[in-house]
């Protein structure tokens, strides 16, 4: 099934940028949480290739000409190229070269090009003992990947914890559970309570019935019957009448949601926005309540390994989570620096 990644390669470029002339730890671990988030969504970088003679020769290309083949489809990375690195003289030692767009590998020399996502590339460095790191974007705002960094990124990811989003009808999604945004007596209704029961049969009427309602805030849990998922969290949203305790009814929602989850051994979950319907809870800030309570949740519990992906069933809401989302992560990222970019190699120093 195609989730769509949260994340693009700005969340790399965007705390290296503002990190320049304010290196220092917190700066840092942003662009390595940054590269961390590209790696898990599927983000490339543009690495700079020398071809063996042999793959010259079979692909016909002159090696007098200027000519800058992109190899990505036509040569095997195993055995047709090696990667270009940067010797540091002061160590002698190299480095490896990354680049984050085509528009920083033109700033420097020009030279055939392989595209690689990060989940191969990083664990590959990892491994090789005679590299130092990667030189990401080496002619513009360089900065130095040392191997340990990204050991210590290996070390602490968890590919299996993310937060997915998905456009249509719940019912459909093969995952561990889908959340079902219930009423007080799961008696069933309409929105999407209606569509899980029709789909889910009369088994699922029944084991409702034995659960003895759920409070406003609260989760039950029953088996999917009919459905492709295994299990359905029944979890009831607050009526909005902007009393203002609303909010953390939602919030209550969405981490019982997960601990219930959690404790039945899921590690695949799909929330509707819940009481954004029938219950009209203001979608925006339903929205940023439970990307908020997501994402601390998965920070919590980041061993666990857990996929939350939300299911919008309009484009409109699918917009507003991803509007609430980016300014979310603006806020962990800087606004861009304004002011000339150094565009000098700046060769890593051993020492920094
Ligand atoms: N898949 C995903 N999302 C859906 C689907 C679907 N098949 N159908 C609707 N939505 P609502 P509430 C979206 O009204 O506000 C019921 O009668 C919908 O667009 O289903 O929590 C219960 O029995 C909206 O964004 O739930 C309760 O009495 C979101 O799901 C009451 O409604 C929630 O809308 C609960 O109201």
């Amino acid at each position: 099934m195609a989730f769509q990644p949260l994340y693009d390669i700005s969340v790399i470029e965007k705390p290296i940028k503002a990190a320049l002339g304010n290196e220092n730890t917190e700066t840092t671990i942003a662009i390595l949480e940054g590269i961390r988030l590209a790696m898990n969504n599927y983000c490339t970088f543009r690495m700079p290739i020398v071809l063996t003679d042999e793959a010259i020769e079979r692909l016909g290309l002159n090696e007098d000409t200027d000519e800058n083949p992109n190899p990505d489809e036509m040569v095997d990375p195993e055995h047709d190229f090696t990667l270009r690195t940067l010797h540091n003289d002061e160590t002698n030692k190299d480095w490896l070269v990354a680049f984050t767009s085509e528009e920083e590998s033109k700033k420097g020399p020009e030279s055939a090009i392989y595209t690689v996502p990060l989940f191969d590339i990083l664990p590959r460095v990892a491994g090789i003992d005679a590299v130092e790191g990667i030189v990401i974007n080496p002619w513009g705002t360089a900065f130095t990947l040392r191997r340990s960094m990204i050991e210590e990124i290996l070390r602490i990811n968890n590919p299996e914890s993310q937060i997915f989003f998905n456009l249509g009808d719940i019912t459909t999604l093969e995952c561990d559970a889908i959340v079902n945004a219930a009423n007080e007596r799961l008696t069933g209704g309409g929105g999407v309570d209606g569509a899980i029961h029709q789909v889910a049969g009369k088994r699922l009427n029944k084991a409702c019935s034995e659960l003895g309602g759920c409070k406003t805030g609260e989760a039950k849990i029953t088996k999917g019957y009919d459905l492709k998922a295994r299990y359905i969290i029944h979890t009831v949203g607050p009526v909005y009448k902007g009393k203002g305790d609303e909010a953390s009814y939602l919030a209550e929602c969405y981490l019982n949601s997960l601990n219930l989850a959690m404790e039945h051994n899921i590690h695949s979950i799909a929330f509707p926005a819940i009481s954004t319907g029938a219950y009209k809870f203001p979608a925006e800030e339903a929205a940023s309540i439970a990307l908020d309570i997501a994402s601390q949740w998965l920070e919590l519990h980041s061993e666990y390994g857990m996929q939350v992906i939300f299911c919008c069933h309009d484009q409109d809401m699918l917009d507003i989570y991803q509007r609430v989302l980016s300014d979310m992560t603006k806020q962990m990222n800087p606004p861009d620096l304004q002011g000339p970019v150094d565009l000098a190699l700046q060769i890593p120093k051993a020492d920094e």
